[in-house]
């Protein structure tokens, strides 16, 4: 593939004292540490058994107390693990020599703040994995369409023959991958903004920021903050490696990206990535078409797909796969559950489960995927998010919103006079009142603009839900 075209800009640093790893190749000892493993989730426990592995000496701390605790995380205490649950101690975090968190855990917490203050070295799992890897690293990170993109980029490059580890937010914590020691010919990540504050020497030869708008501000002081943490994904990169961005979303105000600069647009052409003409994805190196292939070739639906799309192009790509070979691959491609899934027509009218759809970038994309009228179900928890942005797509395409769960009042506050709103009390009743308004024709979305936590076990859940409810199997 011929060169691609070189941009700069800046990345902040994690603010945490570096852990005792340091550079990307140096294997640090671990042996003899005395590691607190914040968190005992799905992250926590990984890095746990990794840890002990390596022959640290390990306390897994967590708020949880003993009974919300599954018994595979308490059954570490026979491998030598001290077990602190019910809360954090000080004193564990300030006399630790590494404490290694979980991505849900918020860093201003006061002992790690006391931990912070005092020297402790503080990482995260997927940098303390990273440099135990030496497959090259693909990272995927934006506020949607990450996992599809993680996704489809692993499957492009398993296309082309590669052996490929697929994981991080997408749920397989990727210590599990250093921990197996197995083979890969590359390792493709799902980073979220919380994983990537705890970076510091993860160096990804190709890395993919899909879009940013305002998300998980109960976690950050404001969107600039969330902005930052996402843009580390290019921070330890070289000349030698590729930085791939949306052209249509993203204002990098900073100044030094070493990675070469790959773009992808739905709007204009790039002259290094792939841009959508003429009901074409177009693939261009130099300013020159080097492959392409018609959209409607795509399972995928929706503007945010074939932004996905050539993201995940650009990523194997940038990896050296060649073109047709992507470009068959994303063809093949079914998508994934609860993103925009297709769940059933009933009487003429198509039902979509986007219960993924949990801010409201992503609930704006989903809307612009259809040109029919819309009845969106929408609510849910909310995360101190301002719905106003929502106004406008759902004057323009939403027919009737309905809502529920905690966020519905603030919800039909911010959006009610957009269209014609209900209030709900269930999913059930959701599902019914659209089902009463819905014609021929129309589209019912369940994009609810909000977590789920409120009334479901998580997004997944609520899918799940809203599903059998349209497939008539829990009414
Ligand atoms: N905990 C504490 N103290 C705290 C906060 C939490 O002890 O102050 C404990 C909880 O009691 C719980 C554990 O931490 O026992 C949970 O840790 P976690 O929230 O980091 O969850 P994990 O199970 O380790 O899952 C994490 C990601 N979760 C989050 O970032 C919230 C998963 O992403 C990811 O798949 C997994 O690691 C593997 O990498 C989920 C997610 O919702 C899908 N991600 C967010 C998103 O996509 O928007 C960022």
């Amino acid at each position: 593939m011929e060169s691609w075209q070189s941009v700069t800009f800046e990345i902040p640093g994690s603010g945490n004292r570096p852990w005792p790893g340091g550079s990307d190749l140096s294997r640090p000892e671990l042996s003899g540490m005395n590691v607190v493993v914040v968190g005992l989730g799905s992250t926590g426990e990984a890095t746990v058994e990794f840890l002990v592995d390596k022959g640290a000496r390990v306390v897994a701390s967590d708020i949880r107390t003993r009974k919300d605790i599954p018994e595979s995380a308490l059954s570490l205490s026979d491998k030598g693990v001290s077990l602190e649950l019910g809360g954090h101690e000080v004193r564990t975090f300030t006399s630790a020599d590494l404490i290694v968190l979980s991505p849900g855990v918020p860093p201003d917490m006061p002992p790690l703040v006391k931990a912070r203050k005092k020297g402790v070295a503080i990482t995260g799992e997927i940098e303390l994995a990273s440099q135990f890897i030496t497959a090259p690293i693909v990272a995927v990170t934006g506020t949607n369409g990450k996992t599809t993109t993680t996704s489809l980029a692993g499957e492009i490059l398993a296309a082309a023959g590669l052996k490929v580890f697929v994981g991080g937010n997408i749920g397989r914590p990727l210590i599990r991958f250093a921990h197996s020691a197995e083979f890969a010919d590359a390792v493709v990540i799902e980073l979220s903004s919380f994983q990537l504050e705890t970076v510091d020497t993860l160096h990804p030869k190709a890395a993919a920021l899909l879009n940013v708008t305002p998300d998980h501000l109960d976690r950050y002081t404001d969107a600039a903050e969330y902005f930052k943490a996402k843009t580390k994904v290019f921070s330890r990169q070289t000349g030698d490696d590729f930085a791939i961005m949306n052209a249509d979303d993203i204002v990098v105000d900073a100044k030094s990206v070493a990675g070469q600069r790959l773009e992808f647009s739905r709007i204009h052409p790039v002259r290094n990535g792939a841009y959508l003409d003429s009901g074409r994805i177009v693939l261009a190196s130099s300013g020159r078409t080097i492959g392409e292939m018609p959209l409607d070739a795509l399972s995928l639906v929706g503007a945010h797909n074939h932004e996905n799309v050539m993201a995940a192009i650009c990523l194997a790509t940038a990896m050296g796969v060649d073109p047709q070979t992507a470009f068959t691959a994303a063809s093949e491609f079914k998508g994934l559950p609860h993103r925009l899934e297709f769940v059933a027509e009933v009487d003429g009218v198509r039902y979509y489960d986007d219960s993924k759809g949990t801010n409201v970038g992503a609930v704006m994309k989903s809307l612009e995927s259809f040109d029919q009228p819309i009845i969106l179900i929408a609510g849910g928890r909310e995360k101190d998010t301002d719905f106003s942005p929502l106004a406008d797509p759902v004057y323009k395409r939403v027919k009737l919103l309905i809502l529920l769960g905690e966020a519905r009042e603030k919800l039909a506050d911010a959006l009610g006079g957009d269209a014609e709103t209900l209030l709900v009390s269930d999913m059930a009743q959701a599902v019914k009142t659209a089902r009463r308004h819905a014609e021929p024709g129309d589209v019912v979305l369940l994009s609810p603009a909000c977590a789920s936590f409120d009334m479901f076990q998580d997004y997944a859940h609520r899918g799940r839900v809203f599903t059998d409810l349209v497939r008539g199997k829990s009414q």
